[in-house]
Formats: C-alpha cells, sequence, structure tokens
C-alpha cells in the first residue's frame, strides 16, 4: 500500500517535472507584430515600425493585405535586405492575411521590405516600402543555425487564422493522466494482491 502510493508520488513528480522542461523549452520569448501592407509602405504610407527583438526570440508577424485596387504586397527580409535571413511572405492582396514566424538568430539592423515590382516603374521598395528591424545581440555564442520559416496558409477576409501550434498543454495533460493513471493501476494490483 504504502509503496503503491510512494509509487504514484514518483510517477507524478516526473510528469512535473516533464512539464516543467516543456515550459523551459518554451521560455524563448515570443514576439508579435501586426503590419498592414499599405501602398507603399507597412502601417504607413511611406516606411513603417522599427521591429525591435532580442536575439533568439520567436517573431511573429501577422501580415494584412491592404493595398488598393488589384495591388498586392508582401513582407521579405532576405540577402536582398541585405541580411543573413530567408524570410519571405506570400503576396497580399487587400482584405488577405498571412501570419509569418521566423526565429531571430542573427543579431543586427536590417532592412525588411516589399519585393513587389511592377514590370514598369520604381518598385515598391523605390517607392519607401522598406523599414528596419533590430535583432539586439544576447550574451554568449552567436547562435548560427538556420533561420526556420513556418506560415500559416493564406486566410481570406472573414476568415479565421489557422490554429497555433502549441502543444504545451494538452502534452502535459496527457503526461499527468498516464502518471495518475499509472498510480491508480499499481495501486489496485497491490490492493488485489493483498487478497
Ligand atoms: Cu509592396
Amino acid at each position: 500500500m504504502v509503496k503503491a502510493f510512494l509509487v504514484s508520488v514518483v510517477l507524478l513528480l516526473l510528469a512535473a517535472s516533464m512539464a516543467l522542461l516543456l515550459t523551459d523549452a518554451q521560455a524563448q520569448n515570443v514576439r508579435t507584430f501586426t503590419l498592414y501592407l499599405n501602398d507603399y509602405g507597412f502601417n504607413a504610407s511611406r516606411g513603417g515600425p522599427t521591429l525591435v527583438v532580442d536575439q533568439g526570440d520567436v517573431v511573429r508577424i501577422r501580415l494584412i493585405g491592404n493595398g488598393s485596387g488589384p495591388i498586392v504586397h508582401d513582407f521579405v527580409l532576405d540577402a536582398n535586405s541585405p541580411s543573413p535571413y530567408d524570410v519571405k511572405s506570400r503576396r497580399l492582396g487587400r482584405g488577405q492575411e498571412q501570419v509569418i514566424e521566423f526565429v531571430a538568430n542573427y543579431p543586427g539592423e536590417f532592412k525588411y521590405y516589399c519585393s513587389v515590382a511592377p514590370p514598369f516603374g520604381p518598385s515598391h521598395r523605390e517607392r519607401g516600402q522598406e523599414a528596419t528591424i533590430v535583432v539586439r545581440a544576447r550574451g554568449g555564442a552567436e547562435r548560427t543555425d538556420t533561420v526556420t520559416v513556418q506560415t500559416t496558409p493564406v486566410v481570406r477576409e472573414g476568415g479565421q487564422p489557422g490554429p497555433q501550434g502549441d502543444l504545451t498543454v494538452p502534452v502535459v495533460v496527457a503526461v499527468a493522466a498516464a502518471a495518475v493513471l499509472g498510480g491508480a493501476m499499481i495501486w489496485l494490483r497491490a490492493r488485489r494482491s493483498r487478497r
């Protein structure tokens, strides 16, 4: 009986520590921004806000197409910025949305811009559709892992953005439930064998 109780306690502690580990792995900051893709700026008719994040942050940007008529815009942070990043959204028309996400692994100050350029006349960037992202360096070794870019599907106006892929709560609940169930089974078996 006492043994069974101890086993359940150990299992519960195990579940708790796993939960802590999971939380720690996700302690990475998520920085969320919303940018309206206007003609010819971000949240503005020229230029855009300076996005400030810390190295290692997850940068999550909700992009909302807001061009006039058939004009589309995008969000690009790549070699042409210039930068070590390779982030490129879809080209969004008015009312279309996309959430892009990447890890700000490289510190520095870079330009993000719209890469749309009509067959003639100035490109959107030449019209002023660019702004600055600052990635403040964190102490310690510089990270050089590959930048990961995740994007949700384009959602039409009035639609709902795709579900966020945060599994912390379901995983913790599942592990805790398994521990409790395991403990109960061991306890039941111990009780039965005593009879
Ligand atoms: Cu544009």
